[in-house]
């Protein structure tokens, strides 16, 4: 099966494309867990969240998308089907749908917020700000590692990947490159970039062939039901199929880290700033400075 990723179309079980392996055996074992993050760089969890509460969320936010006109709905609402013309959006800080009682009962439920505890060893937290996504139609995301959106605090940060709703290949699931969390001169070059202090673009590259032959691992993906989570670090190269359906992927990626670790000021507080100086000026293509720092 042939699958679209970026510029790319990759075989699914070929030689640049596999499958995400599941660490719900390991549940409720901490060390389990900690050491499969060591050494995948990921842990995908199935059924971390309550589906109900997932199909809740959704349903606040395709309300939302309807109220704007993103929605066709001529259609039943659930189907997310993109009205003409409508496109892709992020509603990253969109404080009026992400911090509904819906949204905030999925991505800070006391049961997901004692798992980082635990994780952690010690009492977390997690950032105000939440990154909500409509994927639209032949959209996708590019490669990246978060750090260099969310690198201000501490590295022990780890993002929370949730669809909200079924994510089948088409609808353009997040895939992760197999050991790039130990790629060494990524991690010491792109990987200390910050995007407001350098201005240049977030996104390492659109073509995931390229990073395979140059670094080397394959992309992991999967397919997400309802419920379904991907948790990852800081390092953990990532991006997302493309998706290639006439319906919106809807996810949301949160952030959770300890208490008592110094955490990045863009994301925090009751108003947080965001990206302030990102793409405010020249910006730097990524082309540039991959030629500068040699990777
Ligand atoms: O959902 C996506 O397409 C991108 C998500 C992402 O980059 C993240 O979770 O850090």
């Amino acid at each position: 099966m042939k699958l679209s990723m970026g510029i790319r179309e990759l075989e699914l079980d070929g030689k640049y494309l596999g499958r995400l392996r599941e660490a719900n055996a390991l549940m409720g074992d901490m060390d389990a867990l900690r050491q499969r993050m060591e050494e995948d760089g990921y842990l995908l969890v199935r059924r971390l969240h309550d589906p109900k509460k997932v199909a809740e969320a959704r349903r606040v936010v395709l309300e939302n998308l309807a109220a704007n006109g993103q929605i066709d709905t001529s259609r039943p609402l659930d189907e997310a089907v993109i009205a003409p013309g409508g496109r892709g959006a992020f509603l990253g800080g969109a404080k009026a749908i992400t911090h509904t009682p819906e949204f905030l009962a999925v991505v800070e439920s006391p049961e997901l917020m004692q798992f980082f505890s635990d994780f952690l060893g010690a009492p977390a937290m997690t950032f105000t700000y939440k990154w909500l996504r409509a994927v639209g139609k032949g959209d996708f995301t590019g490669a990246h590692y978060d750090i260099v959106y969310m690198g201000r605090g501490t590295t022990n940060l780890y993002t929370v990947w949730t669809p909200l709703g079924d994510v089948p290949f088409e609808k353009g699931p997040l895939a992760i490159l197999e050991g790039s969390h130990r790629m060494e001169k990524l991690k010491q070059t792109y990987g200390r970039m910050d995007v407001d202090r350098d201005n240049v673009e977030g996104w390492f590259s659109s073509d995931p062939v390229e990073m395979v032959d140059k670094f080397g691992g394959r992309w992991l993906t999967a397919e997400f039901e309802m419920g379904d989570a991907l948790i990852f670090g800081m390092f953990t190269m990532h991006g997302s199929l493309n998706n290639v359906t006439s319906s919106y992927r809807l996810s949301c990626d949160t952030r959770y880290q300890r208490a008592d670790e110094p955490a990045d000021e863009r994301w925090i507080g009751e108003n947080p700033i965001a990206h302030y100086a990102w793409g405010k000026g020249q910006m730097i293509p990524m082309e540039e400075a991959r030629k500068r720092w040699g990777v």
